[in-house]
């Protein structure tokens, strides 16, 4: 009666042999699945972990949004906003109007308001045109500068932001400005 408890004996002869090879494609089996299964659940953490990391690097974070001085016009002229905490802060490019594919120095003065770093994003409003962040040299007095260049649109004229990134003692301030490249000039 012992077969009636182990029916499986009765498939298979009872030789050792048989019975742990058995196991063993058992145990293959299910250890091909497990990895089948870690191999999935870290690839899923993987991109959650990379989303996480690059979300920052692709939305500049920030604790406040400040609107510039409207009807100010960077192929023109500086352009202004006022900051959260009193304080002012002007962005100017040094060649107008704003040259394409050519290099050009990109000023920040802050006054009135103790800036520790400052960066600046450029993006397309409605198209993705990869990171282009400098981080402004520190040239003392308020004044952070750098250099930047911005590339063709293939579509033609394009809305650009370009977004100041002020990092004060107390808090990250972004600053989003908007100007159009790629008209006739
Ligand atoms: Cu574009």
């Amino acid at each position: 009666m012992a077969c009636d408890k182990m029916p499986q004996f009765i498939l298979f002869p009872k030789t050792e042999n048989t019975l742990s090879r058995l196991r063993n494609l058992q145990a293959g089996r299910v250890n091909k699945k497990i990895l089948i299964d870690a191999i999935g659940f870290l690839l899923i953490a993987l991109v959650v972990v990379a989303g996480y990391k690059l979300s920052p690097i692709l939305l500049p974070k920030s604790d406040v949004t400040v609107l510039p001085d409207t009807r100010c016009d960077l192929h023109k002229e500086i352009c202004g906003a006022t900051l959260p905490d009193g304080g002012r802060l002007e962005l100017s490019f040094g060649t107008r109007p704003i040259p394409l594919v050519k290099p050009f120095r990109v000023e920040v003065k802050v006054t009135g308001n103790a800036a520790k770093s400052v960066a600046i994003d450029f993006d397309g409003v409605d198209m993705k045109m990869g990171l282009n962040r400098p981080l402004l040299r520190n040239e003392g007095a308020g004044l952070f500068a750098g250099e930047v260049t911005l590339p063709v649109c293939i579509t033609g004229a394009m809305e650009w932001q370009a977004t100041v990134l002020l990092e004060t003692a107390g808090q990250s301030i972004a600053i989003p400005y908007r100007f159009t490249s790629g008209v006739h000039q």
